[in-house]
């Protein structure tokens, strides 16, 4: 998978990519990140991109010349399955949309600041829009690495251990079921007798009555999905 991503600070999302399980998918070239300067494509020698809304209103727009000559020039290149807005206008990010992502070949991440981008860029370029959840930040850049981490952990050959995004939180809509470790008795905190008792059939049968508890006490909503 190759993610090209645009951002007014890119180096603001470098660092995800540079420690542990997608580090692991960048070095063995299971995903190719390039980050492009939004800037590079001002419109004036004064690194101008933004501009103030038509209509009267507080803060700054993104203006549509540096983003269509960006995503112009990555188009002549490849073509591409998404081009994605991250925006918190927009439908919020689940498990199935990262599980969707994660088979697409090559993906533009377009991420905002200000008060958001031309409405004729998202009219004419974009395919998906993503927000990360109700709560607004000073710009799209930590939500676009949030969904590359979601996205490329589900490329098939990075997780080491292929089920292991299988049993995740939210795989089959329920939250994990509690995990333990070393040592069984803590002070007198004793692991549960089932995990201990070596009868694989009534642990998984365990994990999940305490997956659909826990489900139903703090998120309610899951278990009323359609996709159940
Ligand atoms: Cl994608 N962007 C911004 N700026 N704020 C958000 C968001 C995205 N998702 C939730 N809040």
């Amino acid at each position: 998978m190759q993610i090209d991503i645009i951002a007014v600070h890119p180096e603001l999302i470098k660092s995800p990519f540079e420690y542990s399980i997608i580090k692991r998918a960048v070095d063995k070239n299971l995903v190719e990140v390039h980050f492009h300067d939004l800037r590079k494509y001002a419109v004036n020698k004064y690194g101008k991109i933004d501009d103030y809304q038509f209509g009267g209103g507080a803060g700054m727009v993104l203006m549509i010349e540096p983003v269509d000559k960006c995503i112009s020039e990555l188009q002549s290149q490849r073509s591409y399955d998404e081009i994605i807005y991250m925006t918190p206008d927009a439908p919020t990010l689940d498990q199935s949309m990262a599980n969707q992502l994660s088979s697409a070949e090559n993906i533009i991440i377009l991420t905002g600041h200000y008060k958001g981008v031309d409405q004729r860029v998202r009219d004419k370029f974009i395919t998906r829009e993503i927000s990360i959840g109700d709560y607004v930040l000073s710009g799209g850049e930590l939500a676009a690495a949030v969904l590359c981490d979601a996205v490329i952990r589900l490329i098939p050959g990075v997780l080491g251990d292929e089920t292991s995004a299988l049993t995740d939180s939210f795989q089959d809509n329920l939250l994990a079921p509690p995990v333990y470790t070393r040592p069984s008795d803590y002070q007198g905190m004793k692991v549960p007798d089932i995990l201990l008792s070596g009868n694989f059939k009534k642990i998984d049968d365990w994990r999940y009555e305490q997956a659909v508890k826990r489900t139903s006490e703090i998120r309610p909503d899951l278990l009323k999905k359609e996709d159940n």
